[in-house]
């Protein structure tokens, strides 16, 4: 009875110390949880006596944004244990005797070390963050750099596309161009039909019918020299009996004129074949199409997958190096152009120091047709010459003369002076579809035997024509 009192005495002992003890706790760290309430009310600089850690920069990117704060409650933590480790040196200095004053502190001394290693570690490891996320963030910006830069050089290369395309598209309109039958149909409307209509008559084969056939001969645009020489193999071939009739009259002057155009020209037209760069160097009495043949020239050349180049040499006149311009860039060829009035001799050596650098098929040279100072057309195109065999030996691979079949016959006394001259390789009549007088290329070509590379029926690319002997001829006799 007595040791069961004894047992609840104790019993409610215990209770009141743990009760007890309880109370002392709360209070204990309602105190301290205050104190470090009004600490954070002290002045930084007295707040940071024992520690110095780096200030907490604004982080650069918004990633480690749990990292920092992990490194800001550190700190917080620190900083109230170090008010707590003030207070206790507080105690010490007010009871030096006190030894739970001075277990106090070195206990605060303890936690305020530990609490700063970890706030010092977190401080890193937010540093590490920031870096790593700025790291990222410039991974991120170069990504998007490059990604910029290729899409703009897609979007450059879909422009260079679609401008190709067009300069494609604008070449194709251009084509389609006149047949060589239709180019030549003022022509054959000419000489050809009086022939005819001389044929047709059915005369006899005498005396008076080959005076009239010479006066037709005469008016062809041949020259004298040919047509004599035309009217001489008939009359050669009738003495031999090869003609019969009048229809045979006109089948051989058919071969007759076929022959004298083939001997000039070979089988075929167009340029003959040169080792790169071939140096063309176009030449002409002004306005006869040397300009307009360059551009058309270049635009078959680079569709039949030659690179070309454009030399700008017609100089004295600012028209035609914008002419040239409008051309190389309707056939997408580059082009070396001069200040006008410049020196064209710089400007084609230009052209083909060019072509050679870039490894460049053909360098066509467009020429001045005529001179705004005194000096001599022929002497001024020998110096370009010569300028181009300095550019580059055996250059200019061809010379090649430009003539407007307009003029009649006075083209063949103009190709003498430039061959003469220059001594020229090949030849281009223009301008065929305009006139009657297309008879001046089997003069030019009898008279000089200078070949025939292309002939001309229209202003579109498509009518610039590689000849072709048989080709013209056909067109020339049909009906
Ligand atoms: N109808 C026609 N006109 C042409 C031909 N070739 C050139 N032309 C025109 O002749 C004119 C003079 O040509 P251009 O090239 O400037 O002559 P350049 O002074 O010798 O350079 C331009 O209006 C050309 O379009 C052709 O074959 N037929
Ligand atoms: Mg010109």
């Amino acid at each position: 009875m007595l040791l069961a009192l004894e047992t609840t005495h104790i019993a409610a002992a215990a209770v009141v110390l743990v009760l007890a003890a309880l109370i002392v706790a709360l209070l204990a760290r309602a105190f301290v949880s205050r104190r470090a309430r009004l600490a954070k009310q002290v002045p930084q600089a007295e707040q940071r006596e024992t520690i110095e850690l780096p200030r907490i920069t604004a982080p650069v990117v918004a990633a480690p944004v749990e990292r920092v704060a992990r490194e800001q409650r550190a700190r917080e933590e620190l900083s109230e244990a170090e008010e707590q480790l003030r207070v206790a040196r507080e105690a010490v200095a007010r009871e030096p005797g006190s030894s739970a004053a001075r277990a106090e502190l070195q206990r605060y001394e303890r936690e305020v070390a530990d609490l700063r290693r970890r706030a010092e570690y977190e401080h890193r490891k937010a540093d590490e963050a920031q870096e790593k996320a700025r790291r990222l963030a410039e991974a991120a910006a170069r990504e998007e750099a490059e990604a910029r830069a290729r899409a703009e050089e897609q979007a450059r290369l879909e422009a260079e596309r679609r401008a190709q395309e067009e300069a494609r598209r604008r070449l194709a309109e251009q084509e389609g161009g006149r047949t060589l039958a239709e180019g030549l149909a003022r022509t054959r409307g000419g000489f050809m039909a009086r022939l005819n209509a001389f044929i047709g008559a059915s005369k006899e084969l005498d005396d008076a019918a080959l005076s009239e056939l010479e006066e037709i001969l005469f008016s062809a645009d041949v020259g004298v020299h040919t047509a004599t020489a035309l009217l001489d193999s008939v009359r050669e071939r009738l003495k031999r009996r090869e003609l019969s009739d009048l229809g045979k009259v006109k089948s051989a002057l058919r071969e007759e004129i076929e022959r004298i155009l083939s001997q000039a020209s070979g089988a075929h037209g167009g340029l003959p074949e040169a080792p790169p760069p071939q140096v063309v160097m176009v030449v002409g009495v002004n306005g006869t199409g040397k300009t307009t043949t360059v551009g058309k020239l270049a635009a078959k050349l680079k569709a039949a997958g030659r690179s070309v180049i454009l030399g700008a040499g017609d100089t004295f006149r600012a028209a035609a190096g914008e002419q040239l311009d409008v051309w190389a860039d309707r056939a997408q060829v580059p082009i070396v152009r001069g200040k006008d009035g410049s020196d064209p001799g710089a400007v084609l050596f230009d052209a083909v120091a060019r072509a050679r650098g870039e490894g460049l098929d053909v360098v066509l040279c467009d020429t001045a047709g005529r001179l705004h100072t005194k000096a001599n057309l022929m002497d001024e195109l020998k110096r370009l010459k010569r300028t181009l065999a300095k550019a580059q030996e055996s250059a200019p691979h061809e010379v090649l003369l430009v003539v407007d079949a307009t003029t009649g016959q006075n083209a063949i006394q103009q190709a003498r002076q430039f061959h003469d001259a220059l001594g020229v390789t090949g030849f281009v009549l223009t301008k065929l579809d305009g006139t009657a007088k297309g008879g001046v290329i089997i003069g030019i070509c009898d008279a000089l035997k200078i070949p025939v590379r292309y002939v001309g029926v229209g202003e579109k690319v498509a009518d610039l024509k590689e000849f072709d002997a048989h080709e013209f001829v056909e067109a020339l006799f049909g009906e």
